[in-house]
């Protein structure tokens, strides 16, 4: 057994915490006040490699695995949540789908720009009324004259008004329950495809969430994402991956809120000494820093199974589960920290605490997580 990371897995850390120290955190609250990222900071991110870091060399990747990713990731969000879910969603749940599942062709032609950040990606799944039932999908599909005519609406989705490509998932087959589930490649530009309402949220403001509408939008008959039916399977094993992405985004949240309390409780001086002296500041530093750790640690073991071609669900699952409670709590304790200073919006770990509460809901909230867990004892 190892802990040391790879001289390559150090340089893609340090490449990603230059990155978004220099070029993310200077910006963070104003992109979260005009609740935007611009575009040029997708571009650069693309330049610097970070959306191939998952993905081998044959299809223009970096072949860094999910450890190398989950690298990434952390770093980003620990400048810029918003940013960092971006990026997740862009790789983890848009752009895997189509490494996963694609036929050649659609490798080809979608890979390349995705890989290299000249288009974004989304993944639509989430609907009114199919959350944490994925199953209950009620969007539908229908073949006619060779073309693809899909109708339904999809809800919450990341990177809906940035992406040049989404992943969506329609009925092909009534009556099949969830094997007559199907998924589609939708290019932003098909005919009948739209974007609906942006929704105005608790945190994650700079992030970009809207609907998507499909109003007898066509799409070619090889616009079918693997096999026919095959879509419900094909957006757990994509889950899987994406639990991966927003533990590491979690990490970078909790380690976030360590970054301001510790130097803070070092510095602001009561009762004649700073308040890191005193054992009830320390204990909730020290559990802070081990929840961080142990986050951290759970996220890597979950990708190195991944990049190991190992089962890696359960894992997946328990650290996602762990780091989004960790670091809802390690926000909370921030605020506490940092008192009624921690309430103000100067003060950035009020960002952090509203950023922190998506990584319980995003993706398989904690409820389902446990669901998963379970399942994995054989229960
Ligand atoms: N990868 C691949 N296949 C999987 C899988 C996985 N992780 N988990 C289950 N499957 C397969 C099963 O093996 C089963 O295959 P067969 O039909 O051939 O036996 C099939 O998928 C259905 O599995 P299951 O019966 O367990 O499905 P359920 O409807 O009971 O699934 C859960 C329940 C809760 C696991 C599922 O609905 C889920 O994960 N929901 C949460 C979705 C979510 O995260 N939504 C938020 C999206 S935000 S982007």
């Amino acid at each position: 057994m190892d802990f040391e990371l790879s001289e390559e897995q150090r340089l893609t850390q340090k490449m990603a915490r230059d990155f978004a120290q220099k070029e993310v955190a200077p910006h963070a609250t104003e992109w979260e006040e005009k609740k935007a990222i611009p575009r040029e900071v997708f571009q650069h991110m693309g330049e610097l490699g970070f959306f191939a870091l998952p993905f081998p060399e044959e299809v223009g990747g970096l072949g860094a695995g999910y450890v190398g990713y989950a690298l990434a990731v952390e770093e980003v969000s620990r400048a810029s949540a918003s940013l960092g879910i971006s990026y997740a969603a862009h790789c983890s749940i848009g752009t895997s789908p189509i490494f996963l599942f694609g036929t050649e062709v659609q490798k080809e032609r979608w890979l390349g720009p995705l890989l290299r950040g000249e288009l974004l990606a989304a993944f639509g799944l989430t609907e009114p009324n199919a959350g944490s039932d994925a199953g209950g999908t009620e969007t539908t599909a229908v073949l006619k004259d060779g073309e693809w005519l899909l109708n339904g609406a999809k809800c919450f989705i990341t990177n809906a008004n940035l992406a040049g490509v989404i992943v969506a998932t329609a009925v092909t087959d009534k009556g099949r329950g969830s094997r007559g589930i199907s998924s589609f490649i939708v290019p932003a530009d098909a005919p009948g495809f739209s974007v609906g309402q942006t929704y105005g949220k608790l945190g994650l403001r700079a992030s970009d969430t809207a609907e998507l509408v499909f109003s007898d939008c066509r799409l070619p008959a090889d616009a079918l994402l693997g096999e026919r039916g095959g879509g419900f399977k094909q957006f757990l094993q994509t889950l899987d991956g994406g639990r991966i992405g927003i533990a590491a985004l979690s990490v970078g949240i909790a380690q976030a809120c360590l970054d301001a309390a510790l130097p803070y409780a070092k510095t602001r001086v009561q009762f004649g000494q700073p308040i890191s002296k005193f054992q009830a500041i320390q204990f909730k530093l020290a559990d802070m820093a081990m929840e961080t750790e142990l986050a951290r640690l759970m996220t890597h073991k979950a990708s190195w199974l991944k990049d190991s071609h190992l089962a890696f669900g359960r894992e997946a699952a328990m650290a996602k589960l762990y780091a989004s409670e960790t670091c809802v709590r390690a926000a909370l304790q921030a605020v506490q920290i940092l008192g009624g200073y921690g309430y103000m919006e100067e003060y950035l770990v009020e960002r952090y605490l509203r950023d922190a509460k998506l990584m319980e809901i995003g993706e398989g909230t904690s409820e389902i997580q446990r669901m998963v867990i379970a399942r994995g004892l054989g229960c």
